[in-house]
């Protein structure tokens, strides 16, 4: 992976808005990490990670409209749900099964993400299913302008997947249907080289997922996913793309899994500790805080000044979690069939 120069292109962005990313990277690292505590302290019965992946996901995520776009993420996307307006004492909700959670009302598995007014659709855990989701809802937009006659609704449907997920039947299936009917859909491949214990070369023949797009005829873009600034170029320039009609595009993202898979697997037994190490140093998040402050938009005391307040966030986000009740028993079928509830 290179090293990058974020800033180096025309991106649109300026301080506030680099200062904004930065915020909801460390935001999803704080309470990321916090997660891990609460599983080891036995609160928390399953975590999985978005470390390593917070640049990829906020940077795209930043590129999209809420409430406007339709967002189908997978489990590792907790910076993708912050940055579209889910709070972190949401989030807790969803961790420790609380009524409160905006997904299922804490009925779903943790890191299951789902938030009906902001348009992120819940997702299964039998991995990509989300994909063939968004190319029907893909369909629908196209649908309901081919029947207006003109454009009345340039929502994008933005879909993500790890590189493991990629290999599976239903995603090449959902990636071909989009690529013949043009559909407005975004495919964010959110590769970091393993799919639990398996390493990419046992999962593909090819070096880049993106290399498929060209088969399903559209366009393929290999992003170095610890570059903030260059997931929100790509991931604009598909949606504008998209919204004029022209059809997907397929982001890779190359990022680093800094955790093991879950909280219920140990990385150690498939990666040397010389390799462990070695992905430390493309963490996105120091990598960002660096550039940010060789470019005079953050210095050590904004940067403590930030932390603490992040740090509070997270604190009272537990707090509020855990004092929260759980589903009343009740209404345990709510939503599970079509009935009259
Ligand atoms: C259909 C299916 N097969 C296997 C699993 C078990 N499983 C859960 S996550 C995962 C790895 C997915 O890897 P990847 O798509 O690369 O995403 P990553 O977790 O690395 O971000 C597997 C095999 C599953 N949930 N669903």
């Amino acid at each position: 992976m290179t090293d990058v120069q974020p800033g180096s292109v025309a991106t649109g962005l300026d301080h506030g808005d680099l200062v904004a990313i930065y915020e909801k990277m460390l935001l999803a690292r704080l309470l990321d990490e916090r997660q891990w505590i609460l599983n080891r302290q036995g609160k928390a019965p399953f975590v999985i990670s978005c470390q390593g992946h917070e640049a990829a996901q906020v940077g795209s995520a930043y590129a999209l409209t809420p409430g406007k776009d339709w967002i189908l993420p997978y489990y590792r996307d907790l910076g993708v749900v912050l940055t579209l307006g889910v709070t972190p004492s949401e989030v807790m909700m969803g961790l420790f099964a609380r009524a409160g959670d905006p997904n299922s009302g804490g009925r779903q598995m943790p890191a299951h993400y789902g938030y009906r007014k902001l348009k992120i659709v819940t997702q299964s855990s039998p991995t990509g299913t989300q994909v063939p989701h968004a190319v029907g809802i893909g369909l629908g937009i196209k649908i309901r302008n081919e029947l207006a006659g003109r454009i009345v609704d340039d929502a994008v449907a933005w879909v993500s997947f790890g590189e493991g997920t990629s290999s599976q039947g239903e995603v090449h299936e959902a990636m071909n249907l989009a690529g013949i009917h043009r559909l407005p859909v975004i495919f964010v491949c959110e590769n970091n080289g393993y799919a639990i214990s398996v390493p990419q070369r046992m999962q593909m023949g090819i070096e880049n997922v993106a290399d498929r797009a060209a088969g399903y005829g559209f366009p393929g873009v290999v992003v170095d996913g610890g570059d903030p600034i260059a997931c929100y170029e790509a991931t604009l320039a598909a949606v504008e793309r998209a919204r004029r009609g022209e059809g997907p595009t397929l982001l890779e993202f190359k990022c680093v899994r800094l955790t093991p898979h879950s909280s219920d697997d140990n990385d150690r037994t498939y990666r040397t500790p010389e390799e462990i190490k070695a992905i430390r140093q493309h963490d996105p998040l120091a990598r960002f805080a660096a550039y940010l402050q060789a470019e005079g938009i953050l210095n050590e005391a904004r940067e403590a000044e930030l932390r603490e307040r992040i740090k509070r966030l997270v604190n009272e986000a537990t707090a509020a979690a855990e004092a929260a009740p759980p589903p009343d028993p009740a209404t345990l079928l709510q939503h599970v069939y079509c009935g009259d509830q």
